[in-house]
């Protein structure tokens, strides 16, 4: 059976690479074989594409070529990776995905869904994440907690209007597709935080589990 594609997504310094490690465990600890992999990035193509998009340069980078680097590293991440791993059953857990696309590109920089929708369908066809787990926390708070661990990178030297921008696309998203977006409060302890993600994770397990037994 083909595998689950989960996407982990959220503002800057939500908690996900500190999440994930959790998620990990937690797929290991159900014997659920995965790989673990990010955007932008994922393949050595594609992690490059990544180092161009976040360093920090004089020249301004525009929109659609923004953009159009997004899709063109998940182009070769899906055609490497992630479509290859579903299709020997092993379940993908990716550090941020299109919904990035949706929020950062779409919201933040104000460019709309329109040209991002047409990409998507070009890049991905019908493909989209199985589950999409939207950590949520306040931007002060995320950029208060991404300033403590480094350097800002070229995203994160954006003013909070931007990210406000981006948690609301996120926060829209999943409320007009409640069945595959889960909002966790991210505000909470790590503690508390970990205890939802392992419920939804529970519950999405239990309905794919349903889904092997009535074929
Ligand atoms: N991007 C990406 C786009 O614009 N379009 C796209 O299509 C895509 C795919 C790179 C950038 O690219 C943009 C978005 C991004 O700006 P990234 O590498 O995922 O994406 O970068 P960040 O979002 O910047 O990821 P970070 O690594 O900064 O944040 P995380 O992973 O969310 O946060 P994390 O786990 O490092 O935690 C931050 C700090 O908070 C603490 C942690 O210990 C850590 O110190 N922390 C908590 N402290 C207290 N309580 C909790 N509950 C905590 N959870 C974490």
């Amino acid at each position: 059976m083909r595998g689950r594609f989960i996407t982990i997504e959220g503002t800057e310094g939500v908690g996900k690479t500190t999440n994930i490690d959790y998620i990990k465990q937690w797929l290991d600890d159900n014997g659920i074989s995965f790989v673990n992999t990010r955007e932008p990035g994922g393949t050595p193509l594609a992690e490059e594409i990544r180092e161009v998009l976040l360093s920090n340069r004089e020249e301004q980078v525009c929109s659609k070529a923004e953009l159009l680097m997004m899709f063109a590293g998940r182009a070769q991440h899906i055609d490497q990776v992630i479509e290859p791993q579903l299709a020997m059953g092993n379940w993908v857990l990716c550090d941020r995905f299109t919904d990035a696309t949706y929020a950062y590109q779409g919201a933040g920089r104000e460019m709309g869904n329109a040209l991002i929708e047409s990409l998507e369908t070009m890049v991905q066809g019908s493909m989209r994440p199985d589950l999409t787990l939207v950590l949520d926390v306040p931007v002060e708070l995320g950029l208060e907690r991404a300033g403590k661990r480094s350097e800002p990178d070229r995203f994160e030297l954006e003013k909070t209007d931007f990210f406000n921008r981006v948690r609301q696309a996120y926060l829209s998203m999943a409320e007009k597709s409640p069945e595959r977006y889960k909002v966790i409060d991210a505000s909470n302890s790590l503690v508390q935080v970990q205890q939802q993600i392992s419920l939804v994770l529970c519950n999405f397990l239990n309905k794919h589990q349903d889904e092997i037994s009535s074929q």
